[in-house]
């Protein structure tokens, strides 16, 4: 068992930014340099978690209201935290996560208009001291992101968010920008505008940058 808590890496966004491509790229280039590196997902990442991923974006929990909705991704969230991320974290090892926390003040604090105390309470509760390491937020206007997603979706049905309207993922792109606002230690904003191999080398920049160089000094 290693003596140094690993990395903790996030991926935030709104619908189709590219999070999920880059995620892999990043993983790919860290287990390169030899560093065991988990890459995984919210909502899930773990059984328990999956399971409730499959309902929250199936709708079944929309019904209840924002604050139920946040409860359940909390949920979902102390199980991968659990089962998956602090144990990975405890050996050493980087974890590259699609969507966290940030996600849950953005969607259901922000977009679904609950009170920022009852999201700091609910983060508190579930997320504690395990606070992503870096946190790199894919930003691209809600239109072109939208339209990616759908094209990747072929003709499949939309999910619980991605059928939510245009006004509700401006206010998401906003809530996540405020968010790297404030929080510039952890928070990088990268421009998903650019080609994916753009992107990625902005991407490994930052990891250099904040992680990695700080490491081996
Ligand atoms: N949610 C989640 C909450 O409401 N609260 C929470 O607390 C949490 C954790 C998850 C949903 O749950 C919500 C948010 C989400 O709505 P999901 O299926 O995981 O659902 O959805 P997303 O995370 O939004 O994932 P997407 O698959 O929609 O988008 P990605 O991962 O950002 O994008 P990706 O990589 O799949 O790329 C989309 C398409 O664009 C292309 C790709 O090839 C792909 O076809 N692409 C590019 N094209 C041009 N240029 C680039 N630079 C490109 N990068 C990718």
């Amino acid at each position: 068992m290693s003596t140094t808590r690993g990395r903790f890496i996030t991926f935030e966004g709104g619908e189709g930014a590219g999070k999920s491509t880059q995620v892999r790229k990043l993983v790919a280039a860290l287990q390169a340099r030899g560093i065991e590196t988990v890459a995984t997902r919210e909502p899930g990442g773990s059984p328990n978690a999956e399971a409730l991923r499959e309902a929250l974006l199936a709708g079944l929990v929309a019904p209840l209201g924002p604050a139920a909705e946040a409860l359940v991704f909390s949920a979902a969230r102390i199980d991968h935290l659990d089962k998956l991320i602090r144990p990975a974290l405890a050996r050493g090892a980087f974890v590259v996560c699609d969507r966290f926390a940030d996600s849950t003040r953005a969607y259901q604090g922000a977009s679904g208009k609950l009170a920022d105390s009852f999201i700091d309470g609910l983060e508190a509760i579930t997320v504690g001291d395990t606070q992503p390491d870096l946190t790199l937020i894919l930003d691209l206007p809600v239109e072109e992101g939208l339209a990616r997603a759908s094209k990747r979706r072929g003709g499949g049905e939309v999910d619980r968010f991605e059928a939510e309207d245009v006004s509700f993922h401006r206010a998401l792109r906003q809530s996540f920008l405020a968010i790297a606002a404030a929080h510039p230690e952890r928070c990088v904003v990268i421009d998903a505008t650019q080609p994916m191999d753009i992107v990625a080398a902005g991407i490994w920049r930052a990891v250099e940058q904040r992680l990695l160089e700080r490491t081996q000094a």
